[in-house]
């Protein structure tokens, strides 16, 4: 297999699930909603120590370095970074901080990823303002995201404004996994909207910056489920559409094309639940779309018609008023964290991008395989096993080289994560990483798809074949 020659061998993280509340003066949403209620995350563990990264980030850093990676993504913490939110003075520790990390990824011949939102918003802007409902708070992200690229764009290169921005729809505002849990489909629509608004504003500060002048380019992350349809038949595939509009093509217009689909406005607009916009905003969000696009991939989004016509519905407005789930049968799935593995679809995603998005430079910023009670897979020197995560990263390159081939703009596959870390509500249970960690000791260790790794990155890809043998 060949790869282009820079590809991206990587790991993806992020600040609130690696570094853990030390010295934070704020709080996000995550460390709020760990205060209040402790039991809604697994076996009471949250993001006060994480994987420890604010304090062991050197020592980190160098295991990455270890098993060959050559860029690593994690983000800023809004939360960490800034003093006061309306006037986005810096908290100097948080600075230095940052100032250090980015300093050690390059000092280690790793190049730092940096994404400026992860989720995690400070709760006061939700406490004072509504979240990402507000108009007001957009403009307060705008300022912080112009902040860190005054900081950091002379070491960072590469910047992301959202890691999926549709997360904290679905999981926000429809279907209660993440904070502030409403249940809510007209909110949610807003929120969509300020989120696509949110990430042109940033990349506005960016672009008036002129750091694409300084080598600096910016994009979005999203997590992208293509969707397949039960049958052939005309129901089934009007379901696939709307999954595509609303789970997948909302973003992908909004940042690629700076408009949404029309299709998707008709029918927000019939149902009366379009949101709120102007004329200014969307001449923002036309002028300012991103470089760059980062696609996380885990699983497919298999779909068949609704049970009820949405004619016929009178309840709140959700999405999956146009499409039901399908749990299509003999699907392989990785049943501990309960999402199938279909590696062609990154395949199929690429196409997508390649036909319908001008084929824009893209990478695969996540991809990867939360598997619950490693130790299962322990050796006898102390090493986890995990042949199958060899196995299913090899799968998805697989995939992906063949889009290259095809002329796919890939230029790299992070997989996530590059130390086991803390994740929302399922905290410690799945694990990601190459690197194990030992949440009570803090005890980082090399997984076998780690060392497997550095062989692949150190080859181009080309040990892949071998392995395949
Ligand atoms: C993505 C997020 C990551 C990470 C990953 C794994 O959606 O960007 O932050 O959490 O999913 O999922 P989970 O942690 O829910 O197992």
């Amino acid at each position: 297999m060949t790869f282009p020659t820079n590809f991206w061998w990587g790991a993806a993280t992020s600040g609130p699930q690696s570094e853990g509340r030390f010295k934070k003066k704020h709080r996000n949403i995550f460390d709020y909603w760990y205060d209040q209620s402790p039991q809604d995350f697994h076996a009471q563990v949250g993001p006060d120590v994480a994987s420890n990264f604010y304090n062991s980030y050197e020592e980190d850093i160098l295991l990455m370095k270890e098993i060959g990676l050559n860029s690593v993504r994690t983000s800023i913490q809004w939360s960490r970074l800034i003093d006061d939110f309306e006037t986005a003075s810096v908290n100097q520790e948080g600075v230095d901080f940052y100032n250090r990390v980015i300093d050690c990824f390059i000092e280690n011949g790793i190049r730092p990823v940096i994404n400026l939102c992860h989720f995690d918003l400070p709760v006061e802007l939700l406490e004072k303002y509504g979240g990402w409902e507000s108009k007001y708070v957009i403009d307060l992200y705008a300022k912080y995201a112009e902040k860190c690229f005054e900081l950091f764009s002379d070491r960072v290169k590469d910047w992301f404004t959202f890691n999926e921005p549709m997360v904290i729809v679905d999981g926000g505002y429809l279907y209660k996994f993440h904070y502030p849990k409403i249940v809510d489909g007209k909110k949610a629509i807003q929120v969509a909207y300020n989120l696509a608004l949110a990430s042109a504003k940033a990349i506005q500060k960016f672009n008036r910056m002129k750091l694409s002048e300084k080598g600096c380019r910016i994009g979005q992350i999203l997590n992208l489920t293509p969707s397949y349809g039960a049958s052939s038949s005309k129901e089934d595939q009007s379901a696939v559409e709307f999954s595509e509009l609303w789970c997948n093509r909302l973003f992908l217009d909004s940042a690629i094309k700076g408009e949404f689909p029309e299709k998707l406005i008709s029918v927000l607009r019939k149902d009366e639940v379009l949101w709120e916009s102007t004329e200014e905003e969307a001449a923002i969000i036309k002028e300012n779309t991103i470089q760059v696009l980062g696609v996380n991939f885990y699983h497919p989004h298999r779909v068949k018609q609704p049970e009820i016509s949405p004619d016929s519905l009178t309840v709140d407005w959700m999405p999956n008023r146009y499409f039901d789930e399908y749990d299509m049968p003999g699907r392989r799935m990785n049943v501990d964290k309960g999402w199938e593995i279909y590696p062609k679809a990154i395949y199929d995603i690429a196409k997508v991008i390649k036909e319908e998005y001008g084929n824009i430079d893209w990478f695969v910023s996540e991809s990867g395989m939360g598997v619950s009670r490693e130790d299962r897979y322990l050796n006898a020197d102390g090493m986890i096993e995990d042949n199958y995560r060899i196995q299913f990263i090899t799968e998805h390159l697989q995939w992906l080289e063949k889009a290259i081939a095809e002329g796919a703009n890939c230029f790299g596959y992070h997989l996530w994560t590059p130390i086991d870390c803390w994740s929302w509500m399922n905290a410690y249970r799945n694990r990601y990483g190459f690197i194990s960690n030992d949440i009570h000791t803090q005890t980082k260790t090399i997984k076998k798809s780690g060392y497997w790794f550095k062989e692949v990155a150190a080859t181009n890809g080309k040990s892949l074949t071998d392995y395949q043998k």
